[in-house]
């Protein structure tokens, strides 16, 4: 008779690469010391090993011994033993293991499009309504200027829901278009292979820069053509409710200008610039133009920062939604002069880009300094201009961290992957960290080639998949134990459906700014599967996009 699944084995839900690491995390068993795999199919076993010894959680009292089969590499599909205790789920081996999840990361962002009906052909049971046309927006108080007073209409349509919510905000389209145009500029080949079924499959650009460009369209109609500023987001004045997209039609707004949001728009539309020439070079054109332009403005108004209280008290409506206010811009400005030196070689950027203080900083949607250094390491090789001296600095600062990332994966971590090394990686969307690590690890693979960053990279995509303190793969519908009824409206409207699949939940967040009922205050466990829980179960376009990155890159590497 079967036995009985145990939870207690935390996996890579979908499982792992015949050549890759392949590791469980065994939490909290008492008295088992090794472990079996089974093959599905005949309930052969195929490889027996011992548990690894006992390692602690620097957050709470559980104890974990890994089970490691890296070195068996038959495919098929298999679950890990523990003798007379239980089971894992099934996993499968198999050298392209996370394509379809990489199909699935990249899909999510067509179903946050905005101004178009989802079609059953390509968007399955979550077909649904056009809504949000966005083609008659208010310019509000905030944003009001000589050439358009408040209450100007203007029209800027298409772009993603940024969240669970139906908002649009510049600041998180930044790193979120930024993360997924270097998904391209890393694995153009992978890339363009991977057809996603939607309404552009077919045509001559890979579905990936379609699916972007849907969002594109949007960012450029958001730059004020009479002074190039950006807007910082169009918005409701409040949040909408628990309803579909179409049911949600109050008055929507462009909202204030800022120097953070007219930076970030500078860095996509140079790096679009790049991306996009091949393709669509008149698009491409417009877009440097629109990132000089935007550059120029910033130029003038270095400091115009988002702050929502302030604006409340000075204009009407009042609003409320997400405010990405972010008070120091000095990253945001290295990341736009760094994709404008490399997009055009012009020495004017050069001088801008911070060379004096370039600490490792993890890249989120409000640190994007290493944005621009990516894009400089991905093309040291033609900038011969730039002082070679400071761009080995960038890489030894960078690999420095790729190092100590490793080693506390290897030494210390009781699931063996790189998130978790601090209490403080559990931040609100902390899913993103694990994954944005991992985009650190890929790109000291490339300038190294040493195979144990991109391993670590994939020891963060298994923990995304399930290796980790609470036992959940925290993508919609891809493993056994995934998010039912996450902060998203579109799946809350319609309860009675599975929500939408390849959504990437925030995960766990101490913080637990929502008061929802959590079972535990434990950093890596505080997490709760309910569509209440917007700080641990929303899902999120710049969590999706380091997540696809992430998920693309190690396929694109090791399977592909
Ligand atoms: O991701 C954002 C997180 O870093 C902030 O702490 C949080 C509170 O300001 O907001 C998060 O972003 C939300 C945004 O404000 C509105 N749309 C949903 C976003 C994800 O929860």
């Amino acid at each position: 008779q079967p036995l009985e699944v145990l939870e207690s084995i935390r996996l890579n839900q979908l499982g792992f690469y015949p050549d890759g690491a392949k590791k469980a995390a065994v939490v909290d068993m008492d008295g088992v010391e090794t472990f079996l795999v089974v093959s599905d199919k005949d309930n052969r076993v195929v490889y027996r090993g011992n548990l690894s010894d006992q390692r602690s959680s620097s957050f709470s009292d559980r104890v974990t011994r890994i089970a490691d089969f890296s070195d068996m590499t038959a495919t098929g599909h298999f679950r890990l033993v523990l003798p007379d205790r239980g089971q894992s789920y099934s996993f499968a081996i198999d050298p392209s293991v996370h394509e379809d999840l990489s199909k699935g990361a990249l899909k999510a962002f067509y179903f946050q499009r905005m101004s178009t009906e989802l079609l059953p052909e390509h968007a399955g049971e979550w077909a649904r309504p056009t809504a949000h046309p966005d083609d008659r927006v208010k310019v509000h108080a905030s944003a009001a200027s000589a050439e358009r007073p408040e209450g100007t209409i203007l029209s800027a349509p298409k772009g993603w829901y940024d969240a669970g919510d139906y908002n649009k905000y510049i600041v998180n389209s930044g790193i979120t278009m930024g993360t997924l145009l270097a998904v391209y500029e890393d694995f153009p080949s992978f890339a363009k292979k991977l057809g996603i079924g939607i309404p552009e499959s077919g045509n001559d650009i890979p579905d990936l820069l379609d699916e972007i460009l849907w969002n594109l369209e949007w960012m450029l109609a958001m730059q004020d053509p009479y002074d190039g500023g950006v807007y910082h987001k169009l918005t409701t004045a409040k949040f909408e409710g628990r309803v579909m997209p179409h049911q949600a039609t109050s008055q929507r707004y462009v909202v204030a200008k800022s120097t953070a949001a007219t930076l970030d728009f500078a860095a996509v539309m140079a790096q679009a610039y790049r991306v996009y020439q091949d393709f669509m070079p008149d698009l491409a054109n417009r877009c440097l133009e629109a990132a000089l332009k935007a550059w120029d403005w910033a130029e003038k108004h270095p400091d115009v920062l988002y702050r929502q209280n302030e604006m409340n008290e000075r204009y009407k409506p009042e609003v409320t939604t997400g405010a990405y206010g972010d008070n120091d811009v000095a990253d945001e400005r290295n990341w736009a002069a760094c994709e404008l030196y490399v997009s055009t070689r012009d020495n004017r950027f050069l001088s801008h880009i911070e060379l004096d203080n370039i600490a490792f900083e993890l890249p989120g949607w409000r640190t994007v300094g290493w944005m621009g250094y990516y894009s400089l390491l991905r093309f040291r090789d033609q900038l011969s201009d730039f002082p070679q001296g400071d761009m080995d600095r960038i890489q030894e600062v960078l690999l420095k961290q790729a190092r100590h990332y490793a080693s506390h994966a290897r030494e210390e971590n009781p699931y063996q992957v790189v998130m978790g090394q601090d209490a403080k990686d559990f931040v609100w969307g902390s899913n993103s960290v694990a994954a944005n690590q991992g985009i650190a690890l890929i790109q000291a693979y490339f300038l190294t080639e040493e195979k144990e960053y991109l391993d670590m990279a994939l020891a963060n995509l298994d923990y995304i998949m399930g290796r980790n303190a609470t036992g959940y793969s925290y993508v919609t519908g891809y493993g056994h134990k995934t998010p039912r009824d996450p902060h998203h409206r579109p799946s809350g409207a319609e309860p009675d459906k599975a929500p939408i699949r390849g959504l990437i939940v925030g995960g766990p967040n101490p913080g637990q700014q929502d008061g929802c009922d959590y079972e535990s205050k434990i950093a890596d466990e505080s997490y709760v599967d309910d569509y209440c829980s917007y700080a641990s179960n929303e899902i999120a376009i710049n969590w999706s996009a380091p997540f696809a990155y992430l998920t693309l890159g190690v396929e694109a590497i090791k399977g592909g």
